[in-house]
């Protein structure tokens, strides 16, 4: 088999070119290349060496599908020392994402030049992972404790200029980086440039209490994440010891790591992202549609949350209200959510301001006659909903896509009122949608496929992560909630506060326990829609009689500054002994014993209420694998990635 590493005398350079499609990831067979061709050049006329990657990127890191798996030498670490070892100066040339080991690789060499659009990073702590081929001894060498300790703890990229000024790039190269990398190595030959090797230089100067200042961080920010743990102590290594005790310090890390359950977790959910944007039965060819505009209905809180999430992707957006006063209302938010962007430093004020731009507002559905694709986000009332479609109907191009933004109702009775249902389909936002990152693609029956295709792709372009799922009141998502909530209920009438129900759920990672999110939510969402009911499709009383008489106390949740907790100005949760009573007196309607419930006993029993109903909406086929469930659980209910969704979770179990 050919290897993946081409190795080449250009002049005086010995140009080493990896070419593993699609992110040229550091597999067996990379590794092996790579450490052969630096192996060839100190043996040939070369007098200095060149790493690059054909394709869309730098090397994006160690190849994830091999961890678990037995392991083959040569191993990345030692292939980076013979790289860095070698006689001859070696510059890498970066471009697309050099992260993780990529990055690693770019560090063993001696100079580093980079085009301006390239992104370097270690995001391998999104693994559970931390880098583990001398990244957390030769970055604090080059670039100092505080923006080592940033760069790997927040596993987020940085810009090549960034990089420039910490000092982990040398040179930014404009235009074609293979051919303007020659001509840098050349002229480092020339001007007598010698090997600098990263490890050789000393440790790097520091305050001891930095290290204190991280971890007391990564407790609050990332409580229990092992690999976060590890990294300030691997990088605190490198202060204090030498280099070659310091990558033994990261080499166990590593391995504590990636034997963990955590790192298991999060490196299926990396792969679970990526396989639920698949349709299984969509042909490849499947022919897309152009999405350049789109119209919003409704500039609440989603729609314009909606809007934002795609003017953030340039794509202009028209918003529709009922009134001038409502548009306001909703341009108004939008546009303090902006500048909140720009305070926070998340966004330019130049991009706030292109952004904004993009977003119009109308009370005038007769602008929504070009665009090519709406977005309803009404609220939950399906006669309204149908009332809006028959409209859009009227008004839309031919080819128009229709998405309901609803988080229960029937897609299929919505696309019904149209004359084209195959236009038609769910798009599910989690609010805040500017800031969530799912997004639940509803199938409807009749949804075609060029439809399906477009919105997946759209997906991606605003930046979402995608799951399809059929329909089904709830879909897959707020389905899972309702047994989940049930169970709630059930363990409050049990003998568990609600205190010791959120407590036991965050412990064990969940971002919110149940409780608190029903308060913030509102309580009344669910009282209302129960009261439209009649009894016999109320479901069993017990699991909605505490919230009922909550309700009708007046206490709504957050909102009113009370539910299942009392709130102060801030918004923080004191548990209320009024709210003790009311359970008690309702578990003595039911003639419920109460007892002691433990911790372990809750986690149990509101894990399988979710896995329980997984199963279901597996063998219904609502969705299409048990690993998109994990995603919709992980990115949309704050479920912990380090758990690896509740699917992945019960079957390790
Ligand atoms: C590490 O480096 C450890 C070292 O410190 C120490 C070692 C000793 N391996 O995301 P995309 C696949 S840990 C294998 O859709 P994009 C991916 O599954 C690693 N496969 O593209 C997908 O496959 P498919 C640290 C990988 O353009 C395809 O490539 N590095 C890997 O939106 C396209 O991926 C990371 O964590 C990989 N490393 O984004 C970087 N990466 O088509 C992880 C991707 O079959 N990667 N694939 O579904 C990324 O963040 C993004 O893929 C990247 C491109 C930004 C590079």
């Amino acid at each position: 088999m050919s290897s993946p590493v081409r190795y080449e005398l250009k002049g005086n350079i010995g140009v080493i070119t990896v070419n593993n499609p699609p992110v040229n990831a550091l597999s067996h067979a990379v590794r092996q290349g790579l450490l052969d061709a630096i192996n060839t050049a100190q043996r040939d006329a070369s007098e200095a060496v060149l790493i690059c990657c054909e394709g869309n990127t730098f090397i994006a890191g160690a190849d994830i599908t091999e961890f678990g798996k037995p392991f083959k030498a040569p191993g990345l670490p030692d292939v980076l020392d013979s790289i860095e070892a070698s006689k001859k100066p070696v510059v890498a040339a970066l471009h697309g994402t050099a992260l993780g080991g990529g990055f690693e690789t770019a560090l063993a060499a001696h100079y580093r030049c980079a085009v301006p659009a390239a992104k370097v990073g270690f995001p391998e702590v999104n693994l559970g992972l931390l880098p583990g081929a001398g990244g957390t001894q030769r970055t604090p060498r080059l670039a100092g404790i505080k923006a080592s300790l940033d760069l790997i703890t927040s596993g987020a990229p940085i810009s090549a200029a960034q990089a420039v000024d910490i000092g982990l790039i040398d040179e930014i190269i404009e235009g074609d980086l293979r051919s303007g990398a020659l001509v840098w190595a050349k002229s480092l030959v020339a001007s007598g440039a010698q090997v600098r090797r990263t490890s050789e230089l000393p440790a790097p100067q520091h305050d001891a209490s930095i290290f204190d200042g991280y971890r007391a961080a990564i407790a609050r920010r990332a409580r229990g994440q092992i690999a976060q743990e590890h990294i300030v102590t691997a990088v605190e290594a490198a202060t204090t010891m030498s280099y070659q005790e310091g990558v033994l310090v990261e080499r166990k890390a590593f391995m504590d790591c990636l034997n963990s359950p955590q790192s298991a977790g999060m490196r299926h959910i990396f792969f679970a992202e990526r396989q639920a944007s698949k349709v299984d039965d969509l042909p490849k060819d499947t022919p897309l549609r152009p999405v350049r505009n789109v119209g919003v209905i409704g500039g609440g809180t989603m729609g314009g949350g909606i809007a934002m999430s795609f003017a953030n992707a340039g794509i202009a957006v028209t918003m529709i209200e009922i009134s001038d006063e409502a548009l306001q209302r909703g341009l108004g938010i939008i546009e303090k959510n902006y500048e909140g962007s720009v305070k926070r430093g998340k966004l330019s004020e130049d991009d706030a301001a292109n952004c904004r731009s993009l977003i119009s507002g109308s009370t005038d559905y007769a602008d929504l006659a070009d665009v090519d694709l709406v977005v309803e986000a009404v609220f939950e009332d399906p006669e309204l909903k149908k009332t809006i479609f028959r409209k859009l109907d009227g008004v839309c191009k031919p080819g128009a896509i229709l998405a309901t933004n609803t988080s229960y109702q029937d897609v299929d009775a919505i696309a019904a009122v149209t004359k084209r249902p195959e236009d038609v389909l769910g798009m599910h936002f989690f609010s805040p949608a500017h800031i969530m990152k799912l997004l639940e693609v509803v199938r409807g029956a009749k949804t075609s496929d060029a439809v399906l295709a477009t919105v997946m792709a759209l997906a991606k372009k605003i930046r979402k992560v995608a799951v399809v799922s059929g329909v089904c009141y709830g879909f897959i998502g707020n389905r899972m909630l309702n047994p989940y909530g049930k169970t709630v209920q059930l363990l409050l009438l049990e003998g568990a506060s609600p205190q010791q129900i959120d407590t036991a759920m965050e412990n064990w990672g969940m971002a919110m326990g149940p409780l608190r999110v029903f308060d913030l939510a509102g309580l009344d969402v669910g009282y209302k829609a129960r009261q439209a009911l009649p009894d016999d499709q109320k479901g069993d009383p017990k699991s909605y009689r505490v919230p009922d008489l909550l309700v009708e106390a007046g206490r709504l949740g957050q909102k009113s500054g009370a539910g299942f907790y009392t709130y102060d100005e801030n918004r923080a949760p004191t548990p209320d002994p009024a709210v003790d009573k009311v359970i008690l007196a309702a578990a003595k309607e039911f003639g419920i014993a109460r007892r002691s419930i433990s911790d372990e006993e809750i986690v149990d029993r509101l894990i399988a209420s979710l896995v329980d109903e997984g199963r279901k909406i597996l063998d219904e086929g609502i969705a299409q694998r048990s690993s998109d469930i994990d995603v919709v659980y992980v990115y949309g209910y704050g479920f912990p990635a380090s758990r690896g969704g509740p699917m992945f979770y019960a079957g390790q179990k």
